[in-house]
């Protein structure tokens, strides 16, 4: 019998469709995504962040939106100080310069998910798509990490 239940399990991991995989680490044109993760938000219900690094290896390009399952509404973010408090603000593009790192880390620029459709599992995916104006689309697994994390 527990060999009957180990073939059976066998068979239909099998059988089971490959998803098309979504690779932490992506690049399109000159640009590169790396050091990439996700984390619930500390200053917001129902909300995230992403944070990434982009190198450019080519010409200046900028990151226009990023689309997602994860959540209802994307939006690219800066933190800005205002009367000695950090409060966060929407941004309409992130620019990438040519030959160069942008950085989107805490504290500073990042990928917001306002109205999260499930709260992010730590040890889980994020899988998003990044909008770029030259390079196009570019597609990103972010692991996601504890509250805090850092990097
Ligand atoms: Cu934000």
């Amino acid at each position: 019998m527990k060999r009957r239940t180990f073939l059976l399990a066998a068979v239909s991991c099998a059988m089971l469709p490959t998803l098309p995989a979504v690779a932490q680490d992506a690049s399109a044109g000159g640009l590169t995504i790396t050091q990439g993760f996700a984390r619930s938000s500390p200053m917001m219900a129902n909300a995230g962040a992403g944070f990434l690094t982009i190198t450019n290896a080519g010409a200046a390009d900028r990151l226009l939106a990023f689309k997602t399952e994860a959540c209802e509404q994307p939006e690219l973010h800066t933190h800005i100080e205002q009367d000695g408090m950090m409060a966060m603000r929407k941004v309409d593009a992130i620019d990438v310069p040519a030959n160069s790192q942008t950085v989107l880390a805490p504290g500073g620029l990042h990928l917001m998910f306002i109205g999260l459709k499930s709260p992010l599992q730590e040890g889980g995916q994020v899988a998003v798509t990044l909008v770029f104006e030259k390079a196009g689309e570019i597609a990103v697994s972010l692991p996601v990490k504890g509250p805090g994390a850092m990097n």
